[in-house]
């Protein structure tokens, strides 16, 4: 019998207490166990602590099971927390009802320890594997950083909380310079290390909450950088440049410097109504343009409108 994956959470939600030590002694083996005696006090939980599987009660005092199940599909910080209704009521009307609220399971009450353990442990192997599928579609291949997919996705979102709380969102976009004689002089293979290397250090270099380096394409790359002055972008973008430069990969035919750089557009502004992600995106692409032109190796700070 394999074992539950190690490092899940369980959130139990129940307002009897004497189901709760029962439940709980009966998963305590097969992750960290969380409890909550209401559905608001378990939402609360949930979204602080972020668990695999939760076991619902449907009927509790105040919001019953399926409102708070209703709740976690809705938001998109809980989604992906797995439900499985926890009820006295048998009946396959009962048992349809949890899975059509979006549960992915129905244990009986009566508990059975090990009718329990059986289904938490195959719901806590799904999760392993939804999770793992996850990373890799929000994952770009050769890099290991995320992919364009989901760094729009990410635009999109910080756009719309940088608007409502009117702080500046920097975007840098990053180029390698002249890589295409890169490619013609060393192979692609050699090509692909290069990225490998470029995306290494911008990764690194992305580590304050919330920053984020995507692969957009090519040996194209772009960073969010949120709550970003122009005067903090510009450094970021000069830090890049140097750091990419301190890499040292030869480049002997490259126009700028006789080893591997990059350009970078950089775009920041407090959103209002008319910037969009593609306006931020054309914004710094602009400014990418212009610094490819004025020699490559450097960055450039797009003009935005006030
Ligand atoms: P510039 O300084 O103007 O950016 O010149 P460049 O040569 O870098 O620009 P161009 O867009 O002409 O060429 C980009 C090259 O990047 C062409 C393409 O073969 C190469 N390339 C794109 N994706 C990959 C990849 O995944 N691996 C490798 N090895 N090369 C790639
Ligand atoms: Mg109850
Ligand atoms: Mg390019
Ligand atoms: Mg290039």
């Amino acid at each position: 019998m394999k074992a539950a994956p190690p490092d899940s959470t369980i959130l139990i939600i129940d307002d009897s207490p004497d189901t709760i030590r029962l439940l709980s002694a009966m998963v305590r083996e097969q992750g960290r166990v969380l409890f909550a005696t209401s559905g608001a006090a378990g939402l609360e939980l949930a979204r602080l602590q972020r668990p695999q599987l939760i076991l619902l009660d449907v009927e509790m005092q105040g919001m019953d099971g399926f409102g708070v199940c209703e709740r976690i599909r809705s938001d998109p910080h809980l989604r992906s927390s797995a439900i499985i209704f926890v009820t006295a009521q048998s009946s396959p009307e009962a048992e349809i009802a949890c899975l059509d609220a979006g549960a992915v399971d129905f244990i009986p009450k009566p508990l059975n320890a090990a009718v329990v353990q059986a289904r938490v442990r195959t719901h806590l192997r799904l999760q392993a594997a939804l999770s793992v599928l996850d990373e890799l579609a929000n994952q770009d291949g050769l890099t290991g950083l995320y992919n364009r997919r989901y760094f729009d996705r990410q635009l999109a979102a910080e756009l719309a909380r940088h608007r409502r709380h009117e702080l500046p969102l920097g975007l840098a976009l990053l180029d390698v310079d002249d890589f295409k004689r890169f490619n013609d002089r060393y192979g692609h293979q050699e090509g692909d290390n290069c990225l490998q290397l470029v995306a290494g250090a911008l990764r690194e270099g992305a580590r304050r909450p919330g920053e984020l380096a995507a692969r957009y394409g090519g040996e194209e790359f772009v960073v969010l950088l949120p709550n970003t002055t122009p005067e903090a972008l510009e450094q970021y973008g000069q830090w890049a440049c140097r750091r990419i430069g301190e890499l040292a990969i030869p480049h002997p035919t490259a126009s700028a410097a006789p080893h591997v750089t990059v350009s970078v557009g950089l775009c920041t502004l407090v959103p209002g109504d008319d910037d969009t992600p593609d306006s931020m995106l054309r914004a710094a692409d602009a400014a990418l343009y212009e610094a490819k032109r004025a020699g490559r190796n450097r960055c450039l700070l797009a003009a935005v409108p006030a």
